[in-house]
């Protein structure tokens, strides 16, 4: 094998090491509802919520080791959050409860 062969099989073996991209999911709030009830990311996974209502929605989380707060989503509004730690989230929005989505974040 001479050197560029070499170095090519390292560059493919770097390439087929290296940890998947991280991926993004929308769920969209429409007529006060989550468009999911339940949705499964990765660790490093990042969850994109459309507000794609005619209210105002407050996307957060109480769940332990989990707490996030998007803060007021006006209509038209996206809001991300990135999921780092493994576990179920429950999501909620602040100003509808019955709005709930569980976010299932495996390794
Ligand atoms: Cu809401």
């Amino acid at each position: 094998m001479n050197f560029l062969n070499k170095l090519a099989a390292v560059g493919l073996a770097v390439l087929l090491a290296s940890p998947a991209l991280a991926e993004t999911q929308t769920i969209s709030q429409a007529g006060k509802k989550f468009s999911e009830r339940k949705i499964t990311v990765k660790v490093g996974d990042t969850v994109t919520f459309l507000n794609d209502d005619e209210t105002t929605h407050n996307v957060h989380s109480a769940t332990d080791g989990h707490v996030f707060d998007l803060g007021a989503q006006a209509p038209g509004e996206s809001l991300s959050h990135t999921f780092d730690t493994v576990g179920d989230v429950k999501v909620r929005c602040a100003i509808h409860p019955k709005m709930k989505v569980t976010v299932q974040v495996v390794e």
